[in-house]
């Protein structure tokens, strides 16, 4: 049985600042945004703020590029704001975490800008720098041939220095080299202490398993003909130190540190390209010393093209029994162990699970929200939402022009279609990203949080930095505050039947059901002599209720239920005790 400990049964809530509330009518979200909105987070019975980067950044890659780890983006407000959030987080029993990035900083960081500034200057080696490579003509060449998660490679060169930098991400994030000692430790004090010593609860990290690169950067086999650069993650997913890394920032940094009630601060990091359930656990198991959990990001990825920034956005059919199969094996891989899981489907980098997984049309909206909910609500593991999520937000519309996705993701690769298009070397690239575009960009997660049915969904009196979705009067937290049946409703419901069955609910072991099946989801809880029955029907006609003898009903998103049919797009928790 898994030992009891806060974090595992909290459930967080993640905050994008950008995009929750603007206070001052510029039309970004800040922090004296959310400070208004303490009450309702409060209110939803959440556990734990996890707040997405704040810190001062050019916003090239909205925050996750950042210029002084110890600074407030000024739109966002200041450090002092942080405080009174970190405060009225605490005086509602509630903890706040923030976002640990540390695999690179922005190009504006004045480490980098040192850094770039001479090959003698001494924190020339807190990045990577590499000469060029020539080809047979002389033409200047990278020093590898990797793939960078935004499009295009991962060196930009740097005239002054006639060298070559890397960044896995935008050429604005310049990755930070790890084997370097005094780079480490100057991270621990200026990401993590600065923040730690203010009484935050933790942190969420980024990129956690991409600290620790293949430092002889060979290059990537050729798996992608049709591109000059090639999917490389391989070479920088759990390299060689990435555990000797994560387990010096645990025992330097985070173990000497409490949360405001006494208790050990929490880690959740974001992991990617690890499928091997061992390799996880490695991370996660509490012997480690290593991280508290991790995200998986296997649900996330149904539908984009291979994970380790293939082809994200080429959209591939994927079937219900796909999304079954990775639920079982994260929900089954702790069993025994001691280690834990996560259960989500949603974040600031996907699009919104109603119109991924199930379907936004506007008769089977709500539904299809609620029994989302109840089909993860009931899983093992720490339950993570994203805003919105709880209101049933939905994708921006189809009609939306490419020109709305503000995301360097979105915007990166759309880019890049256009100039394999140009190219001629695949003409239906253009149609096939749009449409994978409008199906998973981020953008569909960073539209503005729809408070109530004034302009902009009360988000913002200015222009919001990015369109607010269209149906904001039909879908926002005022009108859902006030009907008991709604999707709001429905998560307050859930998130205390969590508390109250915990042991099933958030411990209990896992059983899938019917896996080929490939309209319901049917899996069962067992929890000592307890179990819970799960049946989730993802699909718009009625389906059969699998047999739910010496059971009682325990929730149904729907408000009346057919004994033995499962109603379109109905969740159904029953028990047996
Ligand atoms: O995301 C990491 C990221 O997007 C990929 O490395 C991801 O792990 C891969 O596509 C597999 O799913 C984090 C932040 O969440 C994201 O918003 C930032 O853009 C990115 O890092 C860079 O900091």
């Amino acid at each position: 049985l898994h030992r009891r400990v806060w974090w595992k049964e909290a459930t967080f809530y993640q905050i994008y600042p950008a995009s929750f509330k603007d206070s001052n009518g510029d039309g970004w979200g800040d922090i004296p945004g959310i400070l208004e909105k303490i009450p309702y987070i409060a209110s939803l019975g959440v556990d734990v703020v996890w707040l997405s980067p704040m810190f001062d950044s050019p916003q090239v890659d909205m925050g996750y590029d950042i210029s002084n780890y110890e600074d407030v983006y000024a739109p966002y407000g200041t450090v002092e704001h942080v405080e009174n959030l970190i405060e009225a987080c605490h005086a509602n029993d509630m903890k706040l975490i923030l976002d640990l990035v540390v695999n690179h900083t922005s190009d504006q960081h004045v480490w980098f800008k040192k850094s770039r500034s001479s090959k003698d200057d001494p924190k020339r080696d807190w990045y990577f720098w590499r000469p060029a490579r020539y080809d047979e003509h002389g033409n200047r060449m990278p020093p590898t041939n990797w793939r960078s998660y935004f499009a295009g490679g991962t060196w930009t060169w740097d005239e002054h220095t006639q060298e070559y930098y890397l960044h896995l991400y935008d050429k604005s994030q310049p990755d930070l080299n790890w084997e370097n000692e005094e780079c480490r430790r100057a991270i621990y004090d200026s990401a993590m202490r600065f923040w730690l010593d203010r009484g935050i609860d933790g942190f969420r990290v980024d990129t956690v398993n991409k600290y620790s690169k293949h430092v002889d950067f060979p290059d990537a086999p050729i798996t992608d003909p049709t591109n000059v650069v090639q999917p490389a993650a391989q070479f920088w997913c759990n390299g060689p130190r990435i555990h000797d890394f994560i387990k010096e920032m645990n025992a330097d940094v985070l173990s000497k540190y409490k949360t405001y009630d006494g208790l050990p601060v929490v880690t959740v990091g974001e992991l990617s390209l690890t499928p091997d359930p061992e390799g996880v656990l490695h991370f996660v198991s509490a012997r480690e010393k290593e991280l508290d959990m991790v995200f998986q990001f296997d649900i996330t990825h149904l539908g984009q093209g291979p994970p380790g920034c293939g082809d994200k956005y080429d959209f591939a059919e994927w079937k219900l029994p796909e999304m079954k199969r990775i639920v079982e094996k994260w929900q089954t891989f702790v069993e025994g162990t001691d280690g834990w899981t996560t259960v989500f489907n949603e974040n600031h980098d996907n699009g919104r699970s109603v119109s991924r997984f199930a379907s936004d049309a506007p008769e089977w909206r709500e539904k299809s929200a609620k029994m989302l909910a109840l089909c993860f609500a009931a899983q093992t593991g720490t339950w993570f939402l994203y805003q919105g999520q709880e209101i049933g937000m939905i994708n921006a519309p189809k009609e939306w022009g490419v020109e709305e996705y503000k995301d360097v993701e979105s915007q990166n690769h759309w880019k890049e279609a256009v100039q394999l298009v140009g190219e001629g070397t695949d003409p239906t690239r253009k149609e096939r990203i749009l449409h994978g575009l409008q199906l998973m960009a981020r953008d569909h997660s960073r539209l503005p949080m729809q408070w109530n049915s004034s302009e902009n969904g009360g988000f913002s009196t200015g222009k919001p930095w990015m369109r607010a979705h269209d149906l904001y009067t039909e879908i926002n937290a005022e009108a859902q505050e006030k009907d008991t049946g709604s999707v709001l409703a429905f998560y307050k419901r859930l998130l205390r039947l969590r508390q109250d069955h915990k042991d099933v609910l958030v411990y209990g072991s896992f059983e899938l059901l019917d896996p080929e099946n490939v309209s319901t989801f049917v899996y069962r809880k067992h929890y000592q002599e307890k179990t819970a029955l799960v049946a989730v029907n993802f699909t718009t006609a009625p389906q059969p209720l699998p047999p739910t003898e010496d059971m009682k009903l325990l929730i149904s998103s729907n408000s009346k239920t057919m004994p033995n049919s499962l109603q379109p797009y109905e969740g159904r928790i029953c028990i047996n005790y």
